[in-house]
């Protein structure tokens, strides 16, 4: 395919236009750097010919605002800076400065009857602009490397919506992003808590040879504030204070003796049903557990294969999706084959009352629960706990391993690693079964679990993904990096070498 930008010749018509732009450029320039500098001006620059605003005032000269004046009055502008660039063979827009920086195609979060401004900087030479079609938003072309221009507009409505560059074929190429409008008052403070995303190397061991014996499991159930998203706190109920709870590791024919202490600051009753353990409720019925008392429960772990564990304490699909839920491998006699590097991910999906990407403490809303409405999709329990807190990271040419499982509480994952292919799926998480080979994607129910295998052959970055890849728009996205010499025999730009 080639690439839209490579169409760099502007109609012969525009070429008046031109002229006239440059002279706007020119004249707009100084002021222009003002703008980009300090984030903050009251009115938008003389570039932005095709501003939504009704207001502007084009030749006057702006006096800057000063930085901290917009913070919380939600009539200030909100500044957000996009520069046009490639990445990975696509033509995009990338986030600069603030939340967003480095971000491809970010996501930008306005709240309803807020002024907004978007800066655009021409990265990389070709022809571009930014529309936002609901909100009759066009910024003017920004044409060379290093020009500018900026749109402002009043977030007139809510919902979500396309942001793209209307030069022809750029959208398709892939200039578009998404533009939410929420409800209410930008929140005044930002929310911060603790970081309750799981670590995905944070799992045990191999066990490799030895007899089976008695292992003991000790869970702590927390309720506590955590970080949802950025800016964005959120009431989880967790095992062991990080989500997805710990994972446990043994061998088929242990005994597992699991010890389930309810922290003594929780107000709810919880417990634990083992999908590993057989015998009525998984367990749960011998660990219903109020606050600040502990239960004990054993079992025979007599299958091997990858299983999911939850709090069972109606009522149920609650305490899944504030967080409680994780993993128990049983494995076989003899291990699993050896890998270089394994990983520990689970999915699952949040309701809370205010939609997605809206700041602040977030309430959980039981009737979007129940008629599965959830607002976010997460890996490991927040946004971006797979990609900006712990993303997963491999050599090329290591092997690795992912021990992947839904919580849910309602919702299936098509898991899937954008560029690569798994050499082995255990599917549904047996272990006594041959491995299926050469999968591109799996089917993981809630309560379900799959272990895959593959090969990192070529560095780069890759994306996890439920191939759901709506839930992208929600949270939903994780990255694995791989570090190491780029194998161009595997993959290269351009034709074949020969
Ligand atoms: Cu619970």
């Amino acid at each position: 395919m080639r690439l839209p930008f490579t169409r760099l010749a502007l109609p012969r018509a525009a070429k008046a236009t031109l002229i006239a732009l440059g002279i706007v450029l020119l004249s707009g320039g100084l002021w222009q750097s003002r703008l980009l500098d300090g984030f903050a001006i009251c009115a938008p620059s003389s570039t932005t010919a095709g501003s939504a605003s009704a207001a502007a005032a084009p030749a006057a000269t702006p006096a800057p605002m000063k930085q901290g004046a917009m913070t919380s009055d939600m009539h200030a502008p909100t500044v957000f800076t996009l520069r046009s660039g490639v990445s990975e063979g696509r033509l995009v827009y990338f986030g600069v400065g603030g939340d967003i920086n480095g971000e491809v195609n970010p996501s930008l979060l306005v709240h309803e009857g807020e002024t907004v401004q978007i800066n655009l900087i021409n990265g990389e030479g070709a022809e571009h602009d930014i529309v936002v079609d609901q909100y009759g938003a066009r910024s003017s072309r920004v044409v060379g490397k290093g020009a500018s221009s900026a749109v402002t507009f009043t977030a007139s409505k809510t919902g979500e919506f396309a942001y793209y560059c209307s030069a022809p074929g750029h959208r398709e190429a892939g200039m578009e992003g998404r533009i939410r409008g929420v409800p209410g008052a930008r929140g005044a403070a930002a929310a911060t808590a603790a970081d309750i995303s799981r670590d995905p190397i944070d799992l045990p061991a191999p066990i490799g040879a030895r007899p089976p014996q008695i292992v003991r499991v000790d869970l702590r159930t927390v309720e506590l504030q955590g970080q949802l998203a950025d800016k964005t706190t959120y009431n989880y109920w967790t095992f062991n204070g990080k989500v997805p709870g710990p994972m446990v590791r043994v061998r088929v024919g242990d005994t597992v003796e699991v010890h389930l202490r309810n922290d003594e600051n929780s107000v709810m009753t919880h417990s634990v049903d083992f999908h590993a353990a057989l015998g009525p409720g998984g367990g749960s019925e011998f660990t219903q557990t109020d606050p600040g008392a502990e239960t004990v429960m054993t079992f025979r772990a007599l299958t091997p294969g990858l299983f999911v564990y939850h709090c069972a304490t109606p009522s149920v699909p609650q305490h899944i999706t504030n967080g409680m839920y994780g993993m128990i491998l049983v494995e076989p006699e003899g291990g699993l084959p050896q890998v270089d590097r394994e990983f520990y991910v689970m999915q699952g999906e949040m309701y809370t009352a205010q939609p997605f990407g809206a700041q602040g403490d977030q309430e959980m809303d039981y009737e979007k629960l129940i008629s599965e409405r959830p607002e976010y999709f997460v890996f490991n329990g927040a946004v971006g706990a797979l990609t900006k807190a712990h993303p997963l990271r491999a050599g090329a040419g290591e092997t690795i391993r992912i021990f992947f499982g839904v919580g849910g509480p309602n919702f299936t994952s098509s898991f899937h690693l954008i560029g690569e292919v798994f050499d082995r799926v255990y599917q549904s998480g047996g272990l006594t079964s041959p491995p299926l080979t050469g999968v591109q994607t799996v089917s993981v129910p809630p309560g379900g679990a799959t272990v895959v295998d593959l090969k990192v052959r070529r560095a780069g970055r890759y994306t996890l993904v439920d191939h759901a890849l709506s839930r992208i728009e929600r949270g939903l996205v994780g990255s694995l990096i791989v570090d190491g010499p780029r194998d161009d025999d595997i993959m290269h730009a351009g034709p074949a070498l020969k």
